[in-house]
């Protein structure tokens, strides 16, 4: 596996150890921020709070895929990324992860700073794969989904879930490949809830390392979803607890980049299983 992926300005990704990806969902209608960070200052101190907290790289989002949850327009969702990343990168070198479809909003954060395009539907979208394969040092996660948001819950079903999920992503790399982007700048990631039962969900956390064939940085992100919410009978706000556990079986089992709310906390978490791994206890 390339343990590192190259980023504009000499800047690297480093997998050595599991890193933290914080969430920034600049939507009115995300299911767990529920319109906290709308306006970009706001956004600004939540994001500069983050990577204080320990997070690596954030990830900006302007579209939920919530399932049920309504199209965004670019013009809204460039209103409310755009800004943010270009506040975000005068104030700070991090890594920032654009969480898009759009091939319009990919540019536009590209240009502003950001440093990965981080996309549930893969680079499917009109002009994505042309228009990330201009940029050498964008890094890419492609994400696995069965379905589209709207409907991918009503009946998820796999003959060989993991089978179908690595054949997914060959295809994806191919797509990726066809267009000139170099398979060192790939991210892959099962897609937790993305078109997945509840025992899918757990069957792919249990065999996480299943998607390392590849020899691709793999990102896992489970934080407050509905596998540990209808697991545990929680509320969004209150699964925290199951969120850690499930990120320190994520990395456990070879999770490069763990995407979470909580950072602070997972913070801590994955300290203690660095100081158990490295045996420095
Ligand atoms: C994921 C994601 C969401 C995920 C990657 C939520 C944008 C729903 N989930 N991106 N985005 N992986 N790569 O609950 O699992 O945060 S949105």
């Amino acid at each position: 596996m390339n343990t590192k992926i190259n980023l504009a300005r000499g800047r690297t990704l480093d997998f050595a150890n599991p890193v933290i990806m914080g969430i920034v969902n600049v939507t009115p209608d995300s299911f767990s921020d529920g319109g906290q960070f709308l306006n970009t200052s706001a956004a600004l101190n939540h994001a500069m709070q983050l990577l204080d907290d320990g997070a690596t790289i954030l990830d900006i989002g302007g579209e939920s895929t919530r399932p049920g949850a309504p199209d965004v327009s670019l013009e809204d969702e460039l209103r409310r990324v755009i800004p943010l990343i270009k506040a975000i990168r005068k104030q700070s070198d991090c890594v920032i992860s654009i969480d898009t479809s759009k091939a319009e909003v990919m540019r536009q954060a590209i240009e502003a700073g950001a440093d990965i395009v981080n996309d549930v539907r893969a680079l499917q979208e009109p002009d994505a794969l042309e228009t990330v394969a201009q940029y050498p040092e964008v890094a890419i996660c492609l994400m696995h989904m069965q379905g589209q948001p709207r409907s991918m819950q009503r009946d998820p079903h796999y003959d060989d879930l993991a089978g179908e999920i690595n054949d997914f992503f060959s295809q994806r790399i191919a797509a990726c490949e066809a267009v000139g982007i170099k398979q060192s700048q790939l991210i892959l990631d099962p897609g937790f809830g993305f078109g997945k039962t509840l025992k899918h969900n757990y069957q792919i956390l249990a065999q996480f390392s299943d998607y390392a064939k590849l020899g691709l940085p793999l990102l896992a992100g489970l934080s407050r979803k509905s596998m540990i919410g209808n697991l545990l009978n929680r509320d969004t706000k209150d699964r925290l607890a199951g969120s850690l556990a499930g990120a320190l079986i994520a990395a456990q089992n070879g999770a490069h980049i763990i995407r979470v709310h909580d950072v602070k906390e997972t913070a801590d978490v994955l300290g203690v299983y660095q100081a158990c791994k490295q045996g420095v206890l």
